[in-house]
This record gives C-alpha cells, structure tokens and sequence, in this order.
C-alpha cells in the first residue's frame, strides 16, 4: 500500500517540477513513481530484505531516488515535496487535479474569478462565468464542467486494480490471527467490478473477538468507522473504506453469497427460493414453514437446493446469468492459465520502463509461449514514439533477441497511431514489414462520432493492422470514452478479421464489460492484453482477464488463447 502513496507523491513532485519549466527531472520522477506503482512487493520489504541496493534495481530509480524513498520510508516525509508544495500556491495543487484543467488555466480562473476550490469552480460553472472569460469560452466551460465530473467519479470510486491488492494484502494481514477458519474478499471485488465502493471481507472464527481487534487495529487504518462485537468498518489512510464481518461457519456459504451481491442477483435468488418453499438469507437456507435449516455452508450447496448450477461472481449482475445457468448454457469463463502471449508492450525504444530484453525475460518468467513488443509510432510525441529508421533498429534487434531466446516467440510489432483521417502513422511499405500491428488512436479524441467511427473503421480496412488496441480511449477518473458508434465498429471488426483488444491498464479496461459481451454476440474475436510500460505491469493482464469474464467471454473467443502453431497461422 505504501507503494501507491509513494508514487502519488513521486507523481506529484513531477507535476509541480513541470509548472517551474523544470527539464528531465519530472519525466524522471514519472518513470519511477511508474516503477512503485507497479512493484509487486511493497518497497518497504524491499529495502528490508535488501537495502538500497534493492531499491536501485526498480526500473528508474538510482542513488538520488533512492535516498528519497529511504526517507519516505523511514521519516513518512520528503523534503522536497513539502517545500515543493510551499512553493505552489494551494488553489493551484487544488485545481490541478481536475481532468482538463492545466496550471495556466487555473491560474487564470484564480485572478480573474477569484476561485479557490472545487466549490468555487463548481459555483462559477453554474453561473457561466467561464464561457464569458476571454481565453475560455462556452465549449471549453463545458470541457471543464465534464471533468469535475470524472473528479467526482475518480474521488468517490476506487479502481479494480487499485482495491485488489489492497484487499489481497488485508486478507493476509487479518489471516495471521489465530483460529481463524475461512476468509475471503465478497462485493463488488469478488465480481471483479470495474470500479469499488468499498472492500468487504468475510471471516469465519469460533471467537470472532481477536478478528475484530486485528481489524481495527491494522496498520493502514486513519479511522475505525464503526465497532461491533462480528462487524465493524475501518477507512484506510487512502480513504478507502472496508467492512469486515466474522460469520459461523455454517452460514458462510449463505453469507458469502449475499455479501457477494450484486443486490440484483440476490433479489432474483430469494424469488427463486420463495417459489420453492424456502427462505434465502445471509444466514443460510430455509424451509419456509419449519425454518429448518437447508443449507448454507458453501456457495455450491445453496445454489443447487435452488436447482442452479454455480454461478462465478463475475457473472452475477441479474444480466442474463440465472436464465442460462437455468438451461445450462452457462459460458465456460477464460482462466488465466488460458493465456498463452501477450500482444501489446513497450519497451525504452518508446515510453517504456524497460528494454527489449528485459521484457521478453520477464513475459519469459510468465511461461509465454510469444509475445509481441510494441512501442509507439512517431506521432506519439509525449510518449516518444519512433521513427522508422528507430522502429528499423529495433526490429534488428528483435532479430538477435529471437535467436538468444529460443523459449519464446516474439513477434516484432507496433502500436501505430491511427491518424485524425484514420490512415496509418506508418507507411504500408514499413507496416508490410511487422509481425504485428495495433492501431490505436491517441490523439484528437474529440471528433464527431460518425468521423471518429469512420476513422477506426478505415483503419480496419487497412490489411496490416490486425488489432484495435484500447478501442473506446477511456482512462477511468481522467478521460470519457471518445464518441464512437461501438455496433458498427463490432460490424467492422468481423467483416475484417480484425481483434478488438481488452486492454488491462487500471484505468483503462478497454473493452469493457458490456462491450466485450456485445462484441463476442457480434462475432468478433478478441485478445487481452496487458499494455505493460514496465517488466512489473504484465501481470496487470489478469485484470483484463477479470473484464473479460465479466464480458461472459471463453477460451475460444479471445486469440491469445492459441497455443502458438495455431495462432502464427491466423491471418486477417
Ligand atoms: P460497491 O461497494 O459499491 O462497489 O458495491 P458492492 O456490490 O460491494 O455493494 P456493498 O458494499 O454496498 O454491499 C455488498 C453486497 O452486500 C452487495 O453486493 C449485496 C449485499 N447487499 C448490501 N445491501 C443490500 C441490500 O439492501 N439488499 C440486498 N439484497 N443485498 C444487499
Ligand atoms: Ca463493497
Ligand atoms: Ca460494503
Ligand atoms: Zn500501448
């Protein structure tokens, strides 16, 4: 957990060097606040087990970096930061953090229109003072107006891939307790929700005493929310909040179930239950008219008193999933071990964190059978997309790589740009040339929606790409999907043989749930990719994997799910 704080801070400290004109310092801070974030272990085990030197092995850290985090570690503090933020006026690191609002611009609504905070802007927006502001205007008071919005979203829900290791990493501090039976993550984080509310974990314990003290007492708690003798709910230094019930053993199916929601889910289950004769609740399964006891101890065994087979959890939004599991067409959900590459990563050739080689090391260690590597095309210029004659080198060396590495398959590639016209960042002569091309759009996002459909729809059409990568460019908290006609790129996307990609980022899962199923009814074939910037982010993709599940999607219908014979021999 100290991880996302530090990086918050690193992140932090760049945005502020950036507003002085600061060069190359804050693209370095970025590059290591990346490299924190992604870590799976907690730096402070790090630098535990193996000092400094530990630290200066993260990707982007060196002596400076290092001696900053052993200060965080070791006194919660950095210097530098808190005289960096003395330096900034407080309604700019206020303002800033809206999507959409830059320094100058903030700056400018400070003087002219004395806003302070987001209630004053809010203010402001409700009276039109902005569209009246030279330098801002009608269309751009709206722009800001959507990015409170999302600041709202972004600040009230916490991402998937936020909240599970946090989960993760409760569970295993509360386990430690002695006699403890079962313990488990239920809610919106068993069903692999996109987004959470709050984290909910189930217990079983003869005592559930010890467990709630455990609770409580945590070492990431700010403040114990509520106290009971089996439920209480703490919030986090991060303000997330979690709730913790410690349950018999005998009703922990029944609870689990419950607590696993969705509330849609459950309330079609007591119907269900109803119409057999029974009563369904967190305390098990009975029978209406004796209240005897029917079931309740597992999930399984309440499912099927209720004539059901075992729905996951991704499954259970009242979307359809009672009806199939009634006739048995329940899908058989793709696993994690399914995946056998990953087709979308970057490498230092762009705004990557690591080498060629330190990539296909790392997707080696995974038990991939291939890969792809795919930096950026040239028009990407914050993310230093290559040139050509870059992109020429790199496959030169992709060559080389091949040979030392013989375990796996790396297919030489490129996240090209698809361009506002929606032809290509490269020419077809150099396209002809990669194993594999992406196209992803990364630039002028706010098109109309027939010109921005027509756009990804021409890339299609182009026989080289093979792949749309994070098809609706949403970024959860930061950016709205852009406006495009989903069904008719679905159309596209059969008509070519062209994949859509479930990319795995936190903040993107792109395809998301409703469109991956949407996108599976129309025919389409998709792959999961994890979109690595770092040896540390390729596990990401079993977040795209949760997204898929929840998108009803099974082995068949994602690419990247071939052994390697039968996925070389797929042609568009
Ligand atoms: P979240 O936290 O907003 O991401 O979403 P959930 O689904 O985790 O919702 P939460 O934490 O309020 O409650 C956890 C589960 O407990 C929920 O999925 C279903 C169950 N639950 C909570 N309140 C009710 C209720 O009033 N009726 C029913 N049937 N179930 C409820
Ligand atoms: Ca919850
Ligand atoms: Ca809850
Ligand atoms: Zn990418």
């Amino acid at each position: 957990m100290l991880n996302s704080d530090l990086a918050k801070i690193f992140y932090e400290i760049a945005d502020i060097l950036e507003m002085q004109h600061v060069q190359w310092k804050p693209a370095a801070y970025r590059k290591a606040a990346r490299a924190i974030e992604s870590l799976p272990e907690d730096v402070a085990d790090v630098f535990k087990k193996k000092g400094v030197e530990g630290l200066k092995e993260i990707s982007g850290v060196g002596e400076g970096l290092a001696a900053k985090i052993v200060e965080y570690l070791t006194t919660k503090r950095i210097k530098e930061y808190d005289e960096l933020k003395k330096k900034i006026p407080r309604h700019l690191s206020i303002l800033i953090d809206i999507p959409g609002l830059g320094p100058k611009h903030a700056e400018l609504l400070h003087k002219k229109l004395g806003i302070n905070n987001i209630e004053d802007l809010k203010k402001a927006i409700a009276a039109h003072k902005l569209a009246k502001l030279s330098g801002f205007g009608a269309k751009s008071e709206e722009n800001i107006a959507k990015g409170l919005e999302l600041f709202a979203q972004g600040t009230a829900r916490t991402l998937l891939g936020t909240a599970l290791p946090i989960a993760e990493a409760l569970i295993m501090q509360i386990k430690q307790v002695k006699g403890i039976g079962n313990i488990e993550v239920a809610g919106s984080v068993r069903r692999r929700k996109e987004t959470i509310g709050d984290i909910d974990i189930l217990v079983t314990a003869k005592d559930p005493k010890p467990i709630m003290e455990r609770f409580t007492h945590l070492p990431d708690v700010k403040r114990i929310m509520a106290q009971g003798p089996t439920k209480s709910s703490i919030l986090l230094k991060n303000n997330l909040q979690v709730d913790c019930r410690v349950l018999e053993e005998k009703s922990y199916g029944a609870a689990l179930n419950y607590f696993t929601g969705s509330k849609e889910h459950n309330i079609v289950l007591r119907e269900i239950a109803i119409k057999k004769g029974f009563k369904l609740s967190e305390y098990g399964l009975f029978n209406r008219k004796t209240n005897a006891f029917v079931a309740g101890r597992t999930e399984e065994e309440v499912y099927k008193k209720l004539g059901l087979p075992y729905i996951p959890p991704e499954l259970r939004e009242n979307a359809g999933e009672i009806e199939a599991a009634r006739q048995g067409k329940l899908p058989v959900l793709v696993e994690e071990k399914d995946l056998k590459g990953d087709l979308h990563m970057h490498t230092t050739y762009s705004d990557g964190n690591n080498s060629t080689e330190e990539m296909i090391k790392a997707a080696i260690a995974r038990g991939y059978e291939y890969i792809a590597i795919t930096d950026h095309s040239p028009s990407v210029h914050i993310a230093h997309g290559m040139t050509e004659k870059r992109l020429v080198k790199q496959l030169a060396e992709i060559e080389k790589l091949q040979k030392k590495y013989k375990d796996i398959t790396i297919l030489a590639g490129s996240e090209v740009d698809i361009l506002p016209n929606g032809s290509m960042d490269y020419s077809d002569k150099i396209l002809k040339r990669l194993d594999w091309v992406i196209g992803s759009v990364h630039s002028a996002f706010k098109m109309p929606r027939d010109k921005m459909t027509r756009r990804i729809c021409k890339a299609m059409e182009n026989p080289y790409v093979r792949v749309i990568g994070h098809p609706s460019g949403r970024l959860m908290g930061k950016r709205e999907p852009y406006d495009v006609d989903m069904k008719a790129v679905f159309q596209m996307a059969k008509k070519t043989g062209t994949f859509l990609e479930i990319d795995s980022q936190p903040p993107r899962l792109d395809l998301k749930d409703v469109h991956i199923r949407a996108a599976i009814d129309a025919g389409v074939t998709l792959v999961i990719d994890s979109d690595a910037h770092d040896v540390n982010q390729l596990r990401f993709i079993s977040l795209g994997l949760m997204t898929a599940r929840r998108g009803w999607a099974t082995k068949k219908d994602i690419a990247n799910c071939l052994p390697l014979d039968k996925f070389l021999k797929l042609k568009k």
